[in-house]
């Protein structure tokens, strides 16, 4: 049996916590349970600032190797997590694992010094490794890791979990996380703080949408419609959570599971909240679906629609059939759900009025929130071809903030007609009367929205760094 230390960085502004339950974590962490080895879950949300839990567990626990869960936001933090661990343990395995270093093995061997890099799905290459480790056997060709092999680093290509393999995963190790702190953060869904647990039902996406990490595949998998009842059936009777996220890429792709799903947390679960903040996809919904979401308990759903032209919706490969999703969209604030839009603002070639025209869409839109981002190319993705740049130069994650991620104007704007139309979508968007009204009654929670408002000020007032 080893003790394992699986550490979730995170990339926070002052006083706003958005972090949602470390599922990548919690699937490795069960699986090594079984395993019969000791995990532990550290999420440095809880020290931020100085990282003191974080000393003090690797000092008097001593963990024989330590698992380090990343996105590309999470890097700075990171190197000061790994100063930590080489001071106090300067010879323990360090293994990073997640969207971003799967996406860059040799960096994050070369630069952030990590032993080893599972790529992919983790739960069945990580416990293969520890006990390849354990058994001091070579661990040179394990397909799914990144080394050092004769001062290169090797890249050994894994594979995906197959459907199979997915179901027979057993549920996360909730019982490894501190709920407290989960419960007294906001969460991916924006609704305000509470006790809430995150689902995510199915893995992979066919879509080639241009900016994404595509890090779960192209292939739809997805848990059985009992699987995924019965572990919300374990959540709600078991441990008492009544409200959950479901956090699927790609929640609605097969629509007559969806409408299964739905009908069994209506007839099976009794009372209880859901929402779905990692969007769902607006053109493949029935206007009547959304009736069938509310009876399930759903209260708050996101649409990812990113740009209203179909010019760019082609261009960067997401092809969201704009009529459709405007009834999607309709039917759900209908329904009496708070409905919410992602936008992003500043594609390759995008004009000043493709850009306004988003934001007219929006504003015209029944939508009650949206976000708009502006265009982040993140290395690795096909975004970043497109822009053409040194991306991991470009993009500088000392200079991102959650709202302004992006450091770079890659678009056919100016500089300041960038900023004049992310301003401008604020404010519009907002500053209706009929808007602020219908937010307010719909929003679950009023301090939240205040919160949120304030949020919105600083994302409106502070400078956006283009090319900096
Ligand atoms: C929840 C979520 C969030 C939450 C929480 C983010 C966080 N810091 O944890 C919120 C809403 C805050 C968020 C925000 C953003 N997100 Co986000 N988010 C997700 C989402 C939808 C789900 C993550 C999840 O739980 N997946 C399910 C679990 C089971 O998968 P997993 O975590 O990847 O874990 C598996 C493997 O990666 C691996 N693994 C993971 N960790 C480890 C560790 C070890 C040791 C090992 C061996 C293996 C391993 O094994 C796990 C089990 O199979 C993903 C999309 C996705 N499908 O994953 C995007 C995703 C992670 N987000 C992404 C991005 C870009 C962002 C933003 C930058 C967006 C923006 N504003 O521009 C912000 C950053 C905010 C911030 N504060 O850092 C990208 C990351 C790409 C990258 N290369 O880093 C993703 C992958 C989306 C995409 N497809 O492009 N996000
Ligand atoms: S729909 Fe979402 S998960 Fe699928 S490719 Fe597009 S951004 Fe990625």
């Amino acid at each position: 049996m080893s003790k394992i230390l699986l550490i979730k960085p995170r990339f926070l502004i002052p006083n706003f916590l958005q972090i949602t339950h470390p599922m990548g974590l919690m699937y490795i962490g069960t699986v090594l349970k079984g395993k019969g080895h000791d995990p532990k879950i550290h999420d440095c949300a809880s020290d931020y600032k100085n990282l003191k839990i974080l000393t003090r567990i690797i000092g008097d626990w001593k963990p024989d190797f330590i698992g380090i869960s990343l996105i590309a936001t999470e890097l700075e933090q990171t190197k000061e997590i790994m100063k930590v661990i080489r001071h106090i343990l300067p010879n323990v395995p360090v293994i990073f694992g997640g969207p971003w270093p799967s996406a860059n093995p040799e960096e994050a061997i070369r630069t952030f010094g990590a032993d080893f890099v599972v790529m992919g799905e983790g739960e069945l290459i990580f416990t293969k490794l520890i006990d390849i480790l354990n058994k001091g056997l070579s661990t040179d060709s394990i397909s799914g890791t990144a080394s050092i092999v004769k001062s290169e680093v090797k890249i050994n290509p894994g594979h995906y979990l197959t459907e199979e393999e997915l179901n027979a995963l057993p549920f996360p190790a909730w019982e490894l996380l501190d709920h407290k702190l989960y419960a007294k953060s906001t969460s991916f869904a924006c609704v305000g703080s509470r006790p809430y647990m995150t689902i995510v039902t199915s893995r992979g996406c066919p879509f080639k949408c241009v900016y994404c990490h595509q890090t779960m595949g192209k292939v739809f998998r997805k848990r059985s419609v009992q699987s995924v009842l019965s572990e919300m059936e374990e959540l709600r009777f078991r441990h008492g959570f009544k409200e959950f996220e479901i956090i699927d890429d790609c929640f609605n792709l097969d629509s007559e599971r969806v409408r299964a799903i739905l009908t069994g947390i209506r007839d099976r679960l009794g009372d209880v909240k859901l929402h779905f903040p990692n969007a769902l996809r607006a053109d493949m919904l029935e206007p009547e679906d959304m009736f069938l979401f509310k009876q399930a308990g759903t209260v708050s759903v996101n649409f990812a629609i990113e740009t209203s032209s179909p010019r760019l919706q082609k261009m960067i490969h997401k092809n969201l059939n704009i009529d459709k999703a405007v009834f999607a969209i309709n039917a759900a604030v209908k329904a009496g759900i708070l409905s919410n839009g992602f936008f992003m603002i500043g594609f390759p070639t995008e004009t000043y009025e493709e850009a306004y025209a988003t934001v007219e869409f929006a504003v015209r839109s029944a939508l009650h929130r949206a976000y708009f981002f502006i265009v982040t190319p993140f290395a690795g993705t096909e975004l970043a071809e497109m822009a053409g740049q040194n991306i991991n130069v470009a993009v500088n994650p000392r200079k991102m903030t959650y709202f302004y991620t992006s450091t770079l104007n890659i678009s056919a704007m100016s500089d300041r007609e960038l900023q004049k139309v992310f301003r401008l979508a604020y404010i519009r968007f907002y500053l209706y009367p009929k808007r602020l009204f219908k937010l307010t009654a719909y929003h679950p929670q009023i301090f939240s929205l205040l919160r949120s408002a304030f949020f919105l000020l600083i994302r409106i007032l502070s400078p956006i760094r283009c090319n900096a």
